[in-house]
């Protein structure tokens, strides 16, 4: 092993190391510029931005516990559509294969829980997340690779869904001459540590597309809740517990439900949409359908240093649609 590898696996979401030093060239040169260096979004700003329905579509079904979707798709802009069929909450973390890893590598890791190995062998340009029989979707640019669909969601012994299933190798050839400018986004939001920066707090109902940008030095999600009616954003803070026993360096998701639910129906909130865990340095755009009602942002994954999960450190917003 080399000691680039040695060092990713120490750091349990090791591909922020090399994406680190992307960052903060992106700060020195401004990010526009260092976003386009790596060809994301705004390399194509002189072209007319474009609705959702004009990019190619990629439609992953996911049941417990497995993915569905086609084996080889074209790179470029692309709309992931995630079709949760199942009964609980799934999403689909696009994971790269890193340069000088392999499939093998990174299927080898995906057969333990431990998150070191999954990022030293892949990155996480993220991807589309949503509730139990409902649709959601994000654009995504997709470079080249071999990639591998994954979702990180544990079960309720802590068993993350890959190791159950929930993981399909995909390869992704050359990006066609299709769209190439980037969606037009209603918001651009900067998922940093930890913080969601500029995201919008009032809303009209309908559609929303949010171009979110990971400017953090961790991996961040931006998933977007429905609460259920007369459920306020003081009761969800009330269930919100932190996870103080999470162990570092583990991508463990902290269970949102309150210990003793009233009425034993589930959490009192629907996952609606949002972006998936992705590595810093990357954006996708989230495609909301918004009905009016109460909402809130919310990041699960947890700080390596501390094991406290994102929300707990200030990756929480209320949302009020109407
Ligand atoms: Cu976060």
């Amino acid at each position: 092993m080399d000691d680039r590898l040695r060092a990713q696996q120490v750091d349990p979401f090791g591909a922020r190391l090399s994406r680190r030093a992307a960052v903060r060239q992106a700060g020195a040169f401004g990010l526009a510029a260092g976003l386009a260096v790596r060809g994301i979004g705004r390399t194509a700003a002189q072209a007319t931005p474009a609705s959702a329905e004009e990019y190619p579509e990629v439609v992953v079904t996911a049941t417990e516990y497995r993915f569905d979707l086609p084996p080889t798709i074209p790179g470029g802009l692309t709309r992931l559509i995630l079709r949760n069929e199942g009964a609980i909450d799934h999403h689909a973390m696009f994971m790269r294969v890193n340069e000088g890893a392999t499939l093998a590598e990174l299927e080898a890791a995906l057969q333990q829980p431990d998150f070191g190995p999954v990022f030293a062998a892949s990155t996480s340009v993220g991807g589309p997340e949503v509730g139990p029989g409902r649709e959601a979707s994000v654009i995504a640019d997709l470079e080249p690779g071999q990639y591998v669909v994954i979702c990180v969601i544990p079960d309720e012994a802590g068993v993350p869904h890959y190791m159950m299933g929930m993981q399909a190798p995909v390869e992704v050839t050359a990006a066609p001459a299709a769209v190439a400018a980037p969606p037009a986004a209603d918001a651009t939001i900067d998922l940093a540590d930890f913080r969601f920066e500029a995201m919008p707090m009032r809303l009209a109902p309908g559609r929303h597309v949010w171009e979110a940008t990971n400017t953090g030095e961790q991996v961040h999600e931006m998933i977007v809740q429905r609460q259920a009616p007369g459920v306020t954003f003081g009761d969800i803070l009330a269930m919100l517990q932190p996870a103080p026993e999470a162990t570092p360096g583990e991508l463990v998701e902290a269970d949102p439900a309150p210990a003793a639910s009233p009425a034993a129906a589930g959490p009192p909130f629907e996952l609606i949409g949002g972006v998936a865990p992705m590595s810093p340095g990357f954006t996708n755009w989230a495609v909301l359908d918004l009905e009016a009602g109460d909402y809130f942002a919310i990041c699960f994954v947890p700080d390596p240093a501390t094991g406290a999960p994102h929300f707990a450190l200030g990756m929480l917003m209320p949302l009020t649609v109407g």
